[in-house]
């Protein structure tokens, strides 16, 4: 009796929210993926109970220049998986929006159809602040998606450098989505997005140069010496009339067999564990020094710093061995 004291007392609050998400509530997914964004010491603790339901969705990645296409696409592709019975959760990642919990423009035009099928959630995310903590939330939200039994998640973000491919580095399929037309369109496919395409995919083929465009893709990736185990075909698609998105999408299942049959998706899982957990250890370890700093000694050291009386490799040194000699 007693032990049902708190939860009355909290509520119908965040203190269930993980439970809420397992029994298939989209508003307590979407209630928890903002406490994720504006990273609340809560959203982990209720991401920790989601963890044990996560490891099922297919992980899917979409990222290129803005405007090429992919949110038409990820709207064809979702509709298609759809068709095959299988449920789907969306997450457009706008590294230069301010925006987030609601849509942005083309988003919202999806929306209309998509969001009144229950098998289907769609989310926006923007920055508030650092990419770092967009990407984190981007994974935050995929795992949301992944224990509320979504059987697909799609990751979809503008490419803006370097943020695209953190934020994709959580998906096990990435579609590089390009667009012929632009006279220097090749080189907005930087090395790093090179290596991480699963897939490309040349959209808008309705316009001229969709042929040169697949031709210059092929040829930079004939650069590489090692003929990979995977070679990420090139597609060309007009979404907007569905064209080729079909042939997107069994590529894109066959990459996911390609993963499991060869082992490398259990690797990419392993790794991902690794880095999560580096990253967080990284964070706590941050946490404890700015705690456990001598903040007076600091201070002198940087006096001392300055009166060029000591270096400021061994000023740190001698400050993280204090904390050390504290730590015994
Ligand atoms: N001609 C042509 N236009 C297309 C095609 N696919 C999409 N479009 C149009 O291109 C514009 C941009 O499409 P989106 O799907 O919003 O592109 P996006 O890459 O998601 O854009 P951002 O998220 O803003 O980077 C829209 O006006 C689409 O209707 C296509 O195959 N051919
Ligand atoms: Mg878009």
């Amino acid at each position: 009796m007693n032990s049902n004291i708190p939860r009355m007392i909290l509520g119908s609050n965040h203190m269930d929210l993980a439970d809420r998400v397992l029994a298939k509530d989209k508003r307590a997914a979407a209630r928890l993926i903002t406490l994720i964004e504006s990273e609340e010491e809560e959203a982990y603790e209720q991401l920790g109970i989601l963890h044990a339901s996560t490891g099922k969705a297919h992980i899917i990645g979409v990222t290129g220049p803005p405007g090429s296409g992919k949110s038409t696409i990820v709207d064809r592709l979702a509709k298609k998986i759809r068709a095959k019975g299988k449920t789907v959760g969306i997450i457009a990642v706008d590294p230069t929006s301010p925006f987030t919990g609601g849509a942005i423009l083309g988003d919202r035009i999806r929306m209309v159809d998509l969001t009144l099928d229950e098998g289907v959630f769609i989310r926006s995310m923007g920055t508030r602040g650092h990419l770092g903590g967009l990407s984190r939330a981007a994974s935050g939200a995929v795992k949301v998606l992944d224990a509320f039994g979504m059987d697909v998640v799609i990751l979809e973000t503008v490419g803006a450098g370097q943020s695209e491919v953190e934020i994709v580095s959580h998906a096990h399929t990435t579609v590089i989505v390009e667009m012929p037309g632009l006279g220097d369109e090749i080189q907005t496919i930087k090395a790093g997005i090179m290596e991480i395409a699963d897939i490309f995919v040349i959209n808008k083929a309705d316009r001229e140069g969709a042929d040169k465009t697949a031709m210059e893709i092929q040829a930079m990736l004939g650069l590489n010496p090692e003929k990979p185990e995977w070679e990420p075909p090139i597609l060309q698609t007009v979404a907007r009339t569905d064209q080729g998105v079909d042939v997107l999408l069994e590529k894109v299942e066959e990459h996911y067999k390609y993963l499991k049959a060869s082992g490398k998706f259990e690797k990419m899982v392993e790794m991902g564990i690794r880095e999560e957990l580096n990253t967080l250890i990284r964070g706590h370890l941050n946490r404890l020094a700015d705690d456990m700093i001598d903040r007076e000694q600091f201070d002198k050291m940087v006096n001392d710093i300055l009166a060029r009386k000591i270096d400021p490799y061994t000023a740190a040194s001698q400050l993280v061995e204090d904390i050390e000699n504290k730590l015994k």
